[in-house]
């Protein structure tokens, strides 16, 4: 069955009731090239069936969790029962550097304004009040987040009004997110709601110049196993100002001045694609997607800088640093491509990561079964070209949708639109655009969104990848079919795998991963004769 595609994908639904699995199948695609070579449709960014099992967080956890939380000054405070603010406890590996150990950091604390039955009845607005007043005592913060549970949506407290109130009373800035967990139909709406206000709130508060030449920012980099840091070494080597990163590695005051920059890297095009938008039409800040995992498209990606900024010395200084780095990278994936060539992997990560990682894999001579997003967009697989195409459900209705316009003043185009056409030509079209992950894949594979947990065993039982990438939830599920795991969320206890660096690291744990003997001792307890019938059998 391993290589007659449409007969696995028949199999991964055939248990489920008909209706159920005709709308799984529309999520569960061959990736068939039509001839003018666009890829199928698929279906993305819808609700979860009921009963199926996903593996998507909630709104909460992507507006808190993922865009805001990596930032190491604004002070989170949630708004809800206490659950909600321990699960989401430095759970992300997100990592952070305060310059000094006098700076500001407070990615290790947990406040919340934990509601009680009581406040559900009565409403919560007045703890909520209370908890930024206690919380502003005990940091003096130069900026409040607060967040929205549940049951805050449910009870209608208005976290905006407290909000407001809260910032003309303290003199600081404070801002509310409503981004109760069921607002959208994943994390994803979350991210959405986190660029909204990081836009109306924090982007282009402080006006600071900076002298560099080159100025970008880096959106959607969010430094899990210090991911962020290889990178800033890297666009610091090349002569490259980061002004901000969102969020990774991040404090409040950069965030304030990004629009400073002249450049805006999208890494991560799910979490950050509207803040990367909204930066251009307000304040005329093109963008390109770019990839730092990987080597070949960390190279790639430096060169697309080299050429925006069209300078014969960043160009120059970017050839240096990739040919300082790229022999050691050679040899380690030689050697490591000698064991793993041929081998097989499959990818589920909720946005980017199903995307970027096969870039790693591919360059160690892996081959790429089965790729999906927990939480991405039609755009995330198909290209940015069908965004025109997608409709507009009541799910996607319920978030905002800023309106923005030219800022009178600070509107500054930094290329004409001639000069970007060329450029757009030179950068192989990715001037605001990201491909999708359906296109870099090999024909005829699966792709699957919002994949089930029997669908995953299904795929597992079929094909026996050589190892299997996903988050802490499929892990051990996985690991006792007898199959490595290889956390793509987290990365387990490793990292960081951006940049060349990064590559030489994920290069070698694959290999570790795949080519150790550990698996080969495991023994389900059914499948060796237990001792005492050794013992009986000796007789
Ligand atoms: Fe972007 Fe991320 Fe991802 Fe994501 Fe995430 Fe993450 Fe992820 Mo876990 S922002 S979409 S919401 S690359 S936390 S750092 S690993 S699901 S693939």
């Amino acid at each position: 069955m391993k290589n007659d595609i449409p007969a696995i994908k028949a199999e991964l639904t055939k248990i489920y009731p008909k209706k159920i699995g005709q709308r799984r199948s529309d999520q569960i695609v061959i990736n068939q090239r039509q001839p003018d070579g666009s890829v199928p449709t698929i279906k993305a960014n819808i609700r979860t069936l009921p009963g199926i099992i996903t593996q998507r967080g909630c709104t909460y956890a992507g507006c808190k969790g993922v865009v805001i939380g990596p930032s190491r000054d604004i002070l989170s405070i949630t708004h809800g029962p206490i659950g909600c603010g321990f699960y989401s406890w430095l759970t992300r590996r997100n990592q952070t550097r305060p310059p000094t150990l006098e700076h500001e950091n407070f990615i290790n604390y947990c406040l919340s304004t934990d509601m009680q039955e009581e406040n559900i009845v009565f409403g919560g607005e007045k703890k909520l009040r209370a908890a930024v007043l206690e919380a502003f005592k005990l940091f003096k913060p130069k900026a409040i987040a607060i967040f929205s549970t549940c049951p805050v949506g449910l009870i209608g407290d208005d976290v905006h009004a407290v909000a407001r109130e809260m910032k003309e009373e303290l003199g600081i800035n404070v801002f509310g997110f409503s981004c109760e967990g069921y607002r959208g139909v994943s994390q994803s709406a979350g991210h959405h709601i986190a660029n909204n206000a990081l836009f109306k709130h924090v982007i282009g508060l402080d006006e600071t110049p900076h002298e560099e030449k080159f100025k970008i920012n880096l959106l959607g980099e969010y430094n899990i196993g210090g991911d962020g840091f290889v990178i800033d070494d890297l666009l610091a080597r090349c002569g490259i100002k980061l002004v901000s990163t969102f969020s990774g590695n991040s404090d409040y005051q950069s965030m304030a001045n990004s629009h400073t920059a002249d450049l805006n890297l999208v890494m991560c095009h799910r979490s950050i694609n509207y803040v990367a938008e909204m930066m251009e039409t307000k304040f005329g800040i093109p963008w390109i997607k770019v990839n730092f995992i990987g080597a070949e498209s960390t190279s790639k990606s430096l060169r697309k800088i080299g050429e925006y900024f069209d300078d014969a010395d960043l160009k120059a200084r970017i050839e240096q640093v990739i040919a300082e780095d790229m022999p050691a990278v050679e040899e380690v994936r030689k050697d490591v491509r000698s064991r793993c060539e041929g081998k097989s992997t499959m990818l589920f990560v909720g946005g980017s990561r199903a995307h970027h990682y096969q870039m790693l894999f591919k360059e160690i001579g892996m081959k790429v079964l089965a790729a999906g997003y927990e939480f991405g967009h039609r755009d995330d697989y198909e290209g940015r070209k069908v965004l025109p195409t997608i409709k507009v459900d009541a799910d996607s209705r319920n978030i905002e949708e800023l309106t923005v316009v030219p800022d009178p003043k600070r509107f500054k185009p930094r290329k004409s639109e001639e000069e970007l056409a060329r450029l757009a030509a030179d950068l192989e079209l990715e001037l605001r655009d990201y491909i999708g992950m359906m296109p870099e894949m090999e024909e005829g594979e699966l792709v699957i969104d919002d994949i089930s947990e029997h669908e995953t065993e299904k795929l597992l039982e079929v094909y026996k990848p050589d190892i299997f990438c996903a988050g802490i939830k499929e892990k051990y599920a996985v690991q006792k079919a007898g199959i490595p795991c290889k956390q793509l969320h987290s990365y387990d206890y490793g990292g960081p795998y951006t940049g060349y660096r990064g590559a030489i690291n994920f290069y070698k744990e694959i290999d570790r991963m795949l080519n150790i003997k550990a698996w080969s001792y495991l023994h389900a307890p059914w499948q060796l004769p237990p001792p005492e019938l050794k013992a009986v059998a000796a007789d």
